[in-house]
């Protein structure tokens, strides 16, 4: 009866190699009746033990028995996943997988914080120390400390917003490099970038009551106008990409001596002279010097032993340069179109 074992193995591969052509519902069912069916090749078999001896039935038709059970579990499971297939279908033409996505709303950097950054990274690379301070100020620190009493026509130039009659909107960043010169001992490098500043100023398309200063201060033993004007050239290399050179016209402020306005070749045309620096082949930039003996002496540093720079710029028109910004209003107005071009 070697036939029938023959047959079972044969049904079954035949059966697997069908079942792989089935793809849908329609084909699974004649599958079904030609194996499993009334008169499907396993019926067949079946039929074939009607002639034999009751041993060979029970050894037989268990070896049949399990054919057909695997038949219809291999069915069921390819029904299984014609099924799955076809919800799996109907989902992906319910949702348009073609269709551009939903572009994700970006943020972008605000122009002084890009500038800001640009900065950052070069004070950094020079061993600065980055510092800042309160936007609300005392007098002595914004005023006095700088060599501005009560009395100075200085304090007419920085008209401030007051909260008494101490305490008012810092309108400089110096403030910063007083208390860090309170705290710290020379030698000191540090800077303060994007520090807010107020003043009571009319608002123009240069002028306006909030702006942004970067302060720098290197106090050291030996240190010259010299050393200034070249951290000045790294400090434009960093925003520009340009090497520049430095101008200082001499200028007074109370807190350094020399002082000067401060100007840059300009980094556009390269002197040649252009619309942004009004033909002049220089732009200016703000004011810098060497700081004055006093201020030393109001934080305990003894100017007989130490001399140093500092300088402060405005970095709204440092980014007013850089973007080709007209009016320093933009820079305040949060306006959304404007910031996205950033
Ligand atoms: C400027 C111009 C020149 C300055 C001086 C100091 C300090 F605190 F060290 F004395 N900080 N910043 C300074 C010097 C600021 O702004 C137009």
């Amino acid at each position: 009866m070697l036939f029938i074992a023959d047959s079972i193995k044969q049904i079954y591969t035949s059966f697997e190699a069908d079942l792989l052509d089935v793809s849908n519902e329609d084909q699974a069912e004649s599958l079904k009746i030609a194996y499993l069916g009334r008169k499907g090749q396993v019926r067949q078999l079946f039929d074939t033990l009607a002639s034999m001896s009751p041993e060979e039935k029970k050894q037989y038709g268990g070896a049949i028995n399990d054919l057909k059970n695997k038949l219809q579990d291999a069915l069921q499971n390819k029904l299984n996943q014609l099924q799955e297939d076809k919800s799996k279908q109907e989902k992906l033409s319910f949702y348009d997988y073609s269709l551009p996505g939903r572009p994700f709303p970006i943020g972008h950097q605000h122009p002084l914080s890009l500038i800001g950054q640009q900065l950052y990274d070069t004070f950094r690379s020079l061993n600065f120390t980055v510092v800042d301070g309160n936007e609300i100020e005392d007098d002595y620190h914004n005023f006095e400390a700088l060599n501005i009493p009560k009395w100075h026509p200085a304090r007419k130039m920085q008209d401030s917003f007051y909260i008494t009659e101490n305490m008012l909107l810092r309108t400089h960043t110096s403030t910063v490099q007083v208390r860090a010169m309170e705290k710290m001992k020379p030698p000191l490098r540090i800077v303060s970038i994007n520090g807010r500043c107020y003043r009571r100023d009319a608002s123009d398309a240069t002028h306006y009551p909030v702006f942004h200063q970067i302060e720098g201060l290197y106090i050291d033993e030996g240190l010259s106008m010299a050393d200034l004007s070249g951290l000045l050239v790294e400090m434009m290399y960093g925003v520009f990409g340009r090497e520049v050179e430095i101008r200082f016209l001499p200028s007074y402020f109370p807190f350094v001596e020399p002082g000067a306005e401060t100007l840059i070749s300009c980094p556009f045309c390269r002197k040649k002279g252009c619309q942004v620096c009004q033909q002049s082949g220089w732009i200016e930039l703000g004011g810098s010097g060497m700081v004055h003996p006093q201020v030393l002496r109001n934080v305990n540093i003894d100017p007989a032993k130490y001399s140093g720079f500092a300088f402060g710029w405005g970095v709204d028109r440092l980014a007013m340069l850089k973007y080709g910004i007209e009016d320093i209003r933009m820079l305040m107005d949060n306006h959304i179109h404007f910031l996205e071009q950033f």
